[in-house]
């Protein structure tokens, strides 16, 4: 071996590789994607949390969700009795909702590049908060008004298992595990696959205490 190049890189901070990992016929687990971007990433997220808070919102069956949710960009996702929605305001405030920080439009658009979705422009990024014991059932995404771009979605903090399904409720879900700056990709065939979050567990995460946090970017109206 190279004694010289032992000395160059003896004091290197290891370099890791996003790695892709391929789920679906078009979709894919990004694994780190989301690590460099994150020093400008949560300034941007907090700024936002500021104007458009979390709130755990209702379904239109009465049951209040157990993830906390708020939303940026030109459209937010709500429900409430009357029914799952995008709307330009935030019901809370009566405000637009706020505009999505360029930090998280060029993420979501260099993610949706690597994961061979080129073009991609969200106009609504939805923010899931959850506590341990929070969970997302599964469910389709399908209140934008076309499914000819994909879902991306970023995960921070907490753990999670990501249930990735087939096109029918009771088709059998993969087990995706998600770490902190994972990011998920999925479109084109796969955009309309069932998908949801398993009961987060209890934990402690070096940056954001005790939460998860995940973004999903979508092309809704
Ligand atoms: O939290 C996640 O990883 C998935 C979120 C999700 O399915 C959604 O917002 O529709």
């Amino acid at each position: 071996m190279n004694p010289t190049t032992l000395d160059l890189f003896a004091d290197a901070e290891p370099v890791q590789q996003p790695r892709r990992e391929q789920i679906g016929e078009q979709s894919y687990v990004l694994r780190g994607f989301a690590l460099p971007w994150l020093e400008r990433l949560l300034p941007a997220l907090e700024a936002v949390l500021a104007a458009a808070p979390f709130r755990q919102m209702i379904t239109p069956g009465g049951f209040t969700m157990s993830v906390a949710l708020s939303s940026c960009g030109a459209l937010g996702w709500t429900t409430d009795r009357s029914g799952y929605r995008y709307t330009h305001h935030d019901p809370q405030t009566g405000q637009p909702w706020p505009d999505m920080p360029e930090i998280f439009l060029q993420l979501a658009q260099a993610a949706a590049q690597e994961a061979g979705f080129s073009e991609f422009l969200p106009d609504s990024c939805l923010i899931n908060r959850y506590l341990p014991g929070a969970k997302m059932s599964l469910h389709q995404d399908k209140n934008e008004c076309t499914y000819a771009a994909p879902i991306v979605s970023v995960s921070l903090g907490l753990p999670a298992m990501f249930l990735f399904g087939g096109f029918e409720r009771g088709d059998k879900s993969q087990r995706v595990p998600l770490l902190h700056g994972d990011i998920v990709v999925w479109g084109g065939v796969d955009r309309l696959r069932y998908h949801g979050v398993l009961p987060i567990k209890e934990g402690q995460h070096s940056l954001l205490g005790e939460q998860r946090i995940n973004f999903t970017f979508r092309t809704a109206g």
